[in-house]
């Protein structure tokens, strides 16, 4: 490196503006980088499991046109989010690697199980919603392919935020025995989507320096206050009861006080014992097993086409 390099680096941030991949960057901001791209990438893939449980149970054949619809949506920010990240000198496989050898996490909020209808709501309303809070400022974030790529994702996620308010909706205006089911599935994934914006800020050893390069934007703290502050009135238009006595919002509807979150659960989590670690990680090794055909075909067919003379 040179001064004059880091010297453009830091203008460059001092300006607000976007790190291309060809520009000169520190080690430790690309390393960053790969580490919360590459992560946000396998959130996607494995993200697709709690919900693909459902496709083939759900209710009606617009249900399931719609699941279906999602579904795939995530598999192409799962690619989007690869793609950005090999910008950086990293592959997909050595992601993929990374990932099935336990080296790399994915969010703590897909190792939980989806055992009724209603957690398609509960996911689409709460899970979706906590990633559109924490994924907005990720557009103004400064590495330009991490940026770009989440434009088009969050577009895609409010999508998803409204559908699973409308299973929800749909549920709460029908039998008892919905509305119960709709309040069990929020039950259950409340204080799980509010681990999805990480640990307090003072236990955070991330955010100070990602903040300090334009990649995250706000504290995790901050995120997860506002996302409680934009259920309240929705779950009151559901009529649903977030599972917090403590909350508390102001005259402006900030929040002024919240129960305590259970931290312990999600270290426990991210220490690989949370309901479905296991399952989630088998699901995805056997996955990536059974299309290794499908990576050769593809890998032999570039070949062939990179000597057109052996073609022809
Ligand atoms: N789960 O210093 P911190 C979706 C880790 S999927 C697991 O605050 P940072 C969807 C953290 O990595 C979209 N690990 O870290 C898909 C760090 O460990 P390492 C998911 C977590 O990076 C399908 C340590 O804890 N969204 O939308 O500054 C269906 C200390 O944390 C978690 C993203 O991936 C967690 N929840 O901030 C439906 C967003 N939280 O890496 C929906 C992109 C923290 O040092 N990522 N950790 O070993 C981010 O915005 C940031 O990485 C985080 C954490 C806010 C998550």
């Amino acid at each position: 490196m040179t001064t004059r390099e880091q010297a453009r680096f830091d203008e460059l941030l001092e300006a607000d503006s976007r790190i291309e991949p060809r520009d000169w960057m520190p080690d430790a901001y690309r390393k960053t980088l790969v580490r919360q791209m590459s992560q946000h990438a396998h959130s996607e893939i494995i993200g697709m499991q709690p919900e693909g449980n459902w496709i083939a149970r759900a209710p009606s054949l617009k249900r399931k046109a719609i699941l279906m619809a999602k579904v795939q949506d995530e598999a192409g920010h799962g690619l989007y989010l690869y793609s950005a990240t090999a910008t950086l000198g990293t592959t997909r496989d050595a992601m993929t690697g990374a990932l099935l050898e336990g080296k790399a996490r994915y969010s703590s909020i897909f190792n939980y199980p989806t055992p009724t209808w209603a957690d398609m709501g509960a996911i689409g309303w709460l899970v979706d919603g906590a990633a559109i809070v924490n994924q907005v400022p990720l557009c103004r974030a400064s590495y330009g392919p991490y940026a770009r790529a989440m434009v088009r994702i969050c577009k895609e996620e409010s999508f998803h935020q409204r559908q699973g308010f409308e299973i929800l909706l749909s549920l709460m205006n029908g039998t008892p025995a919905q509305r119960e089911m709709a309040q069990d599935a929020v039950d259950r994934w409340y204080w799980p989507s509010l681990m999805m914006f990480g640990p307090p800020d003072d236990e955070s050893p991330n955010s100070a320096q990602s903040m300090a390069w334009n990649i995250k934007r706000f504290g995790n703290d901050e995120l997860r206050n506002r996302f409680v502050a934009m259920l309240v009135p929705q779950a009151e238009a559901l009529g649903i009861t977030l599972p917090d006595p403590e909350l508390r919002l102001d005259g402006d509807g900030s929040v002024v006080a919240m129960g305590p979150i259970d931290w312990s659960e999600f270290e426990a989590v991210l220490k690989g014992n949370g309901p479905c670690n296991a399952q989630r990680i088998q699901h995805r090794r056997q996955a990536h097993e059974d299309g290794a055909w499908v990576r050769e075909a593809a890998a032999a067919y570039a070949e062939r086409m990179s000597h057109p003379k052996a073609v022809a």
